[in-house]
């Protein structure tokens, strides 16, 4: 048995001695292809008879250090300045602060030139696991630090990864700067690998969702493009976009053709207002309305946002809806309402609303005889809808994220925010004299309205306080008794909590609320956290996620990014065992055929359960560096469990706490 064991391992001096050992030497030495075959597999006793064998040939050691074309010859060194480094003269105009990726030979070009040319700073590359996390890394970071960040991408495989969040960052209107590597030109391009990663235009993946893409085929048209992309970004409404970066592009040398290479500066757009007709018309509407609501999804793009809505919802003292796309009105303002206050109103502005006819429409999935499902309109049939929206500048034919048809009486093609200022001067000058005491009854009662739905809430809130599996409302609200006294920024809420923290946390402030993806892509959750934390990082706030488990089982390598790069995070866990969307929409539809739902015995609910075996998140984030704790079952634990995570993230790391959960 001893002697089996011996000849059966393979230790590396009879390793190399054996089939590669022949083989790079054959190579090295000139050998014709069928000369290696033959002698590529020698007896084993062969090998032992030849041993010892000199400790390592120059060609091994070539062969082992080699690049995958490199082969073993010389490198002759590169003569000038190379084209990459023009390339970081030029990102290093926007201030962009990191660049998270993960790598590949497409761009090791600009990859080079970042960290050795560059110094690895403004951009600072961060390691990531999967295209994916990455770019959603950059979608997070945005929301919390209204900065863009960079990615790069290896076409075609690291584009066609990265899709997913990229269009999540379309549909949330998110900017995104998206450089994919390409080896254009197919006489000098490696064979191999490298071919089956080309294409001719990469950005055709990507294209139906990004604002702007470009293939720069010199190194002033990259200067170009790049400064055009980075404003076409970052004007409202904001969105990705992206660049085919050509290898050969790259890695040439500066010719300046008698041209000298310049950098054009960028200037930041002012954002489109709406037309002065239409806002006058619009303000006189919202001062001679009984009952005038204002709805708001995506309007507030910072601080600023949230004052002008205010100012805007105490003028007309108006109840505002906020539908959560961004952190737009405070939770705690006596005018913050719920949706039902849609169907008392006379008048409705819109404010960034990614779907006006969902808000003003019930629809019921499954709903009428043949299940296509059946609408009801939430409005009295004179209403008058008003409506600003940048995103009507930026509508693309294939994906339906323009979402149903709704018709508005005086629509706007223009930025909310930057509308506010006139809009509210508009709607003060518009007021009547003999209004303004109705007006302000109007607020005294949605007060009043505001403070019996708080209590409502909180009521609805204590149901199954102690229940194991732990209840959502308590799983919050025990997070939130941890986290009140530090500035803190709720950086996603994946899976589905029943809103609580929207419904019970104080959020006033831009960065207490970050929205959810846009697209509804799961997977978002996890690594958008860890792009936000990061800016909250740099600008000293507390960073907390709720985080579900099936959205974070897509790509949980972004952990180890949040360890590696020292990104405290608390990410407090939604696990309730399943993807349980779905096994609320199989169920639904059991119930339609009048079936009974099979749910799978000890596998749970089938295709829709995570259990058996049960995932031991814990075990998961520690393995890469997380601090963790749980599965947390008994509802008694979590507080005092939480509190402990809170001072290691407060000392700079990211802690995990597993909590089962029901299901909603
Ligand atoms: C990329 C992607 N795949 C599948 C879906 C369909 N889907 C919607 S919600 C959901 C369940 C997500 O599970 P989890 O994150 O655990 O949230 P839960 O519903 O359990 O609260 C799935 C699979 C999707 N939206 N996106
Ligand atoms: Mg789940």
């Amino acid at each position: 048995m001893a002697r089996e064991e011996t000849h059966q391992r393979v230790d590396r001096r009879k390793f190399l001695a054996g089939a590669a050992g022949v083989a790079v030497a054959g190579a090295a030495s000139g050998a014709a292809p069928s000369d290696i075959a033959h002698a590529a597999t020698p007896e084993p006793e062969a090998v032992d008879a030849a041993l010892p064998r000199p400790p390592r040939s120059t060609a091994i050691a070539a062969a082992e250090a080699g690049t995958a074309q490199g082969g073993t010859a010389a490198m002759p060194h590169a003569k000038g300045v190379a084209g990459s480094d023009f390339m970081v003269d030029v990102i290093k105009t926007l201030d962009i602060t990191y660049l998270p990726a993960n790598p590949a030979s497409s761009f090791r070009g600009l990859h080079e030139s970042l960290i050795n040319y560059g110094r690895n700073t403004k951009p600072e590359f961060l390691t990531c696991m999967h295209e994916e996390s990455a770019a959603a890394m950059c979608h997070g970071y945005f929301k919390a630090a209204g900065k863009p960040l960079l990615t790069l991408c290896h076409g075609t495989v690291g584009l066609q990864h990265a899709t997913m969040a990229i269009y999540n960052a379309w549909c949330d209107r998110v900017p995104l700067i998206v450089v994919g590597g390409n080896d254009l030109d197919a006489a000098k391009r490696p064979p191999g690998v490298p071919t089956f990663h080309s294409a001719q235009d990469i950005n055709a993946l990507v294209r139906d969702f990004t604002k702007w893409d470009d293939t720069p085929v010199s190194l002033q048209h990259f200067a170009q493009s790049f400064v055009r992309a980075y404003k076409i970004a970052m004007t409202p409404p904001y969105g990705p976009v992206a660049i085919a970066l050509d290898a050969g592009l790259q890695q040439d040398t500066i010719h300046e053709n008698g041209e000298r290479l310049y950098i054009p500066r960028y200037v930041p757009m002012t954002p489109p207002q709406g037309d002065a007709n239409a806002v006058r018309e619009a303000a006189r509407l919202l001062a001679n309305a009984q009952n005038p609501v204002i709805v708001v999804d995506r309007a507030a793009r910072s601080e600023d946002g949230i004052r002008l809505l205010v100012a805007l919802a105490e003028a007309l003292q108006a109840p505002v809806v906020d539908q959560g796309g961004r952190m737009n009105f405070p939770r705690t303002h006596p005018l913050s309402s719920p949706p039902t206050v849609i169907g008392r109103a006379d008048v409705i502005i819109g404010l960034e609303l990614a779907d006006y006819w969902g808000t003003v429409n019930a629809f019921i999935d499954n709903g009428g005889d043949d299940g296509s499902g059946t609408r009801e309109s939430r409005i009295k049939g004179d209403t008058k809808l008003i409506s600003i929206s940048a995103v009507e500048l930026n509508t693309k034919s294939n994906y339906q994220d323009f979402q149903r048809f709704q018709t508005v009486d005086v629509p706007m093609a223009a930025d909310s925010q930057a509308t506010l200022p006139a809009l509210i001067e508009a709607v003060k000058a518009a007021i009547p004299a003999d209004r303004k005491a109705a007006i302000e009854k109007r607020g005294e009662a949605l007060k009043k309205a505001h403070v019996e739905q708080q209590a409502r809430t909180r009521a609805a809130a204590a149901v199954a306080w102690d229940a194991s599996p732990i209840s959502t409302a308590r799983l919050v609200m025990e997070t939130y008794g941890q986290i009140k006294d530090l500035d803190w920024s709720l950086v996603s809420s994946s899976g589905n909590v029943s809103s609580w923290p929207n419904r019970l946390w104080p959020m006033e402030k831009h960065h207490h609320w970050l929205g959810p993806s846009g697209g509804a892509g799961v997977g978002y959750g996890a690594p958008a956290s860890v792009g936000a934390a990061l800016a909250n990082r740099d600008a000293g706030r507390f960073s907390v996620s709720i985080q579900a488990d099936g959205d974070l089982m897509y790509a949980p390598g972004v952990l180890w990014t949040a360890a590696r790069h020292h990104i405290p995070l608390l990410a407090v866990m939604h696990n309730n065992r399943g993807y349980h969307q779905e096994v609320m929409h199989v169920q639904r539809l059991s119930n339609r055929r009048n079936r009974v739902a099979s749910l799978g015995n000890d596998m749970g609910p089938i295709g829709t359960s995570i259990q058996n075996p049960d995932i031991d998140y814990a075990k998961l984030a520690s393995s890469m560096g997380w601090w963790s704790a749980g599965p947390i079952k008994d509802p008694n634990e979590l507080g005092p469990t939480i509190k402990r995570a809170v001072e290691v993230v407060k000392s700079g790391q990211p802690a995990l706490i597993d909590v089962w959960t029901q299901p909603r």
